[in-house]
């Protein structure tokens, strides 16, 4: 067993001023048992804690290093903007650089503006969509996640699932009225919801590959079939694509399944990893945004120049690479998928592109329901186990696993040895 002296002690000292001591709730590894370790550097796909031990990193940040850790390009764009200043409240040239860089991939956003995380973006998007149809329901999908606004924290995934807190006290219920929940990869619910409540429903937010339930694929033609009844009943599609943008495709979900969403939120990955978020999408819809018109939203750090150069950088050094880091993702899980069989264990190993995760179950996993047959115990284990043998995963059930373009032959290679390794003591622990 590896020693974490420090990491236990740093613990200790956060635990006495820090709720749970961490800045957010999944790091404090709750649901996978011990103390988190502490994070000194990261270099590529490999990170070392307070105590010396290098691991191979799955997180990633919870997804937006692509191009790995401290990847040179990113640190010189980060020194160069970082020498101007670190911000001005007010305008510089490259927020429009970084915009026209995102709309050359996601041609569906004809306009974007800058907010300083996903939740933020999520918030504003759905004042958007209230305004634009003048309607307030609100549909989303059971275990999806969409940050940790009062309206959409709703039976939803992530950390509130991890903690198995789907819905959180402090909600008041007046916030929740207009939003309705349906099973992912559910399209007959989607359409009784529109059936029952028509003209009432401004948008469809969706994760287009969910990734906050561990990742499960939409099937054949949902996402088309969402287009087709939010066209038909004039609300409006809203992808969330802060875990798929850029990493399921260059181009995001709606590049690779050709789905033209009216508005998208991205976030972390367009920072580079540092503090941004965004919301884009149709002309007439965005145009609706303050000062440009009535529907007010605001920030004085939106856009600020050191997210911006590390996004520049990191979706220029990820994007030219991306196919390496997909290729590393579909070997491990081939290989993931060999070795779980060898050893008679019932797993689900999905994955879309840079992103993937395992449910050790023998059912399909195609929704909240199914995901949550995954044996989670046998998760902690396997988690546990992986540490000892140098592969960090997020610790929980519920995130994603995210490869970048730095996760070469050999940290692969360790990580299936250590799968394997994993599996084996698990099965006798
Ligand atoms: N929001 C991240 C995406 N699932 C998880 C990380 C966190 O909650 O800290």
């Amino acid at each position: 067993m590896h020693q974490r002296t420090i990491s236990d002690q740093l613990f200790q000292e956060a635990v006495s001023c820090m709720p749970g001591g961490v800045s957010s709730p999944v790091r404090a590894y709750k649901a996978v048992g011990g103390s988190p370790i502490f994070i000194e550097r990261g270099k590529g796909a490999w990170i070392q804690d307070v105590d010396g031990h290098q691991y191979v990193d799955y997180v990633l940040s919870y997804g937006p290093l692509l191009a790995g850790h401290a990847h040179p390009k990113v640190q010189t764009a980060l020194n160069h903007a970082i020498r101007r200043g670190t911000s001005f409240g007010a305008c510089i040239k490259d927020e429009a650089r970084l915009v026209r860089k995102i709309q050359s991939v996601m041609p569906s956003i004809e306009k974007l503006r800058l907010v300083n995380s996903g939740t933020e973006a999520v918030m504003s998007a759905i004042r958007l969509a209230r305004a634009f149809t003048g309607r307030d329901k609100i549909l989303k999908c059971i275990g999806n996640y969409h940050g940790h606004a009062d309206s959409l924290l709703v039976e939803a995934g992530s950390g509130v699932a991890t903690l198995g807190l789907p819905n959180s006290p402090g909600v008041p219920k007046r916030s929740v009225e207009d939003t309705i929940v349906v099973p992912f990869n559910d399209l007959m619910a989607v359409k009784r919801a529109f059936d029952r409540c028509s003209g009432e429903i401004a948008a469809m937010i969706v994760e287009p590959v969910a990734g906050n339930m561990g990742v499960i694929p939409p099937q054949d033609d949902y996402l088309h079939g969402l287009r087709h009844l939010t066209h038909h009943h004039e609300s409006l599609l809203i992808f969330d694509e802060v875990m798929t943008g850029f990493r399921v495709h260059p181009g995001g979900a709606q590049a690779l399944f050709d789905v033209t969403p009216d508005l998208t939120i991205l976030g972390k990955v367009i920072g580079g990893g540092l503090p941004i978020g965004a919301y884009g999408g149709r002309e007439d819809i965005m145009t609706m945004v303050a000062p440009q018109g009535p529907v007010y939203q605001a920030g004085t750090l939106s856009g600020n120049p050191l997210s911006v150069a590390a996004g520049m950088a990191t979706l220029d050094a990820g994007i030219q690479h991306w196919d390496q880091a997909a290729s590393a993702t579909a070997t491990l899980i081939e290989a993931f998928k060999d070795i779980a069989t060898s050893q008679s264990v019932p797993v689900q190993v999905q994955g879309v592109g840079t992103m993937f995760s395992c449910f050790f179950t023998e059912k399909s996993v195609t929704d909240w329901e199914s995901a949550s047959t995954s044996d989670t115990d046998f998760f902690a284990k396997v988690f546990r186990a992986f540490l000892e043998h140098h592969v960090y995963l997020p610790p929980s059930q519920y995130e994603a696993w995210f490869v970048s373009t730095a996760h070469d032959a050999e940290s692969c290679t360790l990580t299936m040895e250590a799968f394997e390794t994993a599996l084996k003591k698990s099965l006798r622990s």
